[in-house]
């Protein structure tokens, strides 16, 4: 039996990208998933595949990690079978703009920071005591090689990730002496929606910034998470930092003709 099997994992921001990615190889290992986004008829469309697939439940909850009150409603009243988590994967997050930060938008910083940073803080503060409880559990925080380096116009972004890095060092620090881990797994360039929404639906922005050298992709990270969520119990990774082949740092990247597209 994997370690996986039967474990109960929540992930949210599983309708696309890397979270959309983590729930097919956890599902392929044996994983009872709880998936969460604000796009509930993808993760409905997702969930039922996945389930038809490899036979494990999936529920879907339809979540906005923003909305504190109804993230604690949501995950405090699940389903008895449900209750007990004890993976976490928290993924939902999102860039807006890419601006020098003394002409940014106020609204873009605030839909980052309330997603990424108080969304994150909403979802652990409502799991993790279940965990400390149980005596079992495993928080993994999606991070960005953005919260180890600053690169121009990603100010407020890479203030969230660095938060990130921050609050997944706390939590390990605060979760001492108990059996619970925390673990960063901290992405350079990966293919996903994530410039889309950053470019407000410009795609062909978008699809520029993957231009000439092969991304990560979620698949990528997601065997990474699932590395992670694997190790015995007395091990704990509790930073991961991984790049493309073809990415050294946010800005200096290898781009040639041969490359994806
Ligand atoms: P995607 O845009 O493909 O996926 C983002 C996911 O987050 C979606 O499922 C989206 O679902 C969800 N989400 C966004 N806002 C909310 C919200 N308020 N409540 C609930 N869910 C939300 O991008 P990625 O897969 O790339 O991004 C996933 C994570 O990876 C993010 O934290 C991102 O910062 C991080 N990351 C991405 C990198 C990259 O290059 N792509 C590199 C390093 C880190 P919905 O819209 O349905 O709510
Ligand atoms: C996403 C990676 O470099 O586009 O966190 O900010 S980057």
């Amino acid at each position: 039996m994997s370690r996986i099997e039967n474990q109960i994992v929540l992930i949210t921001g599983a309708s696309s990208g890397i979270g959309a990615a983590c729930a097919e190889v956890f599902a392929r290992s044996g994983a009872r998933l709880i998936l969460a986004a604000r796009r509930g008829e993808r993760l409905e469309h997702l969930g039922t595949e996945l389930q038809q697939q490899y036979g494990r439940p999936v529920l879907c909850l339809t979540l906005d990690v923003r909305d504190r009150v109804q993230v604690e409603a949501t995950l405090q009243s699940l389903p008895a079978e449900w209750a007990a988590i004890d993976i976490l994967i928290n993924n939902a997050g999102l860039s807006r703009g890419l601006d020098k930060l003394y002409e940014g938008k106020v609204q873009d910083w605030e839909e980052m920071i309330d997603t990424n940073i108080k969304g994150l803080l909403y979802v652990t503060r409502t799991v993790v005591p279940g965990m400390v409880s149980r005596g079992r559990g495993h928080v993994i925080n999606i991070g960005s090689i953005a919260g180890h380096q600053t690169y121009p116009k990603g100010n407020v972004y890479c203030a969230t990730k660095a938060a990130v890095r921050a609050l997944s060092e706390g939590l390990n620090i605060d979760l001492l002496g108990t059996a619970v881990r925390v673990s960063s797994v901290d992405p350079g360039l990966v293919d996903t929606e994530f410039s889309t929404v950053r470019f407000h639906g410009d795609t062909d922005r978008a699809k520029a910034v993957y231009q000439g050298l092969t991304p990560l992709s979620g698949e990528d990270v997601a065997e990474v998470v699932l590395f992670c969520a694997t190790r015995p119990p007395h091990v704990n990774l509790s930073e991961v930092l991984l790049l493309p082949t073809a990415q050294a740092t946010p800005t200096l990247v290898h781009r040639s003709e041969s490359a994806a597209d």
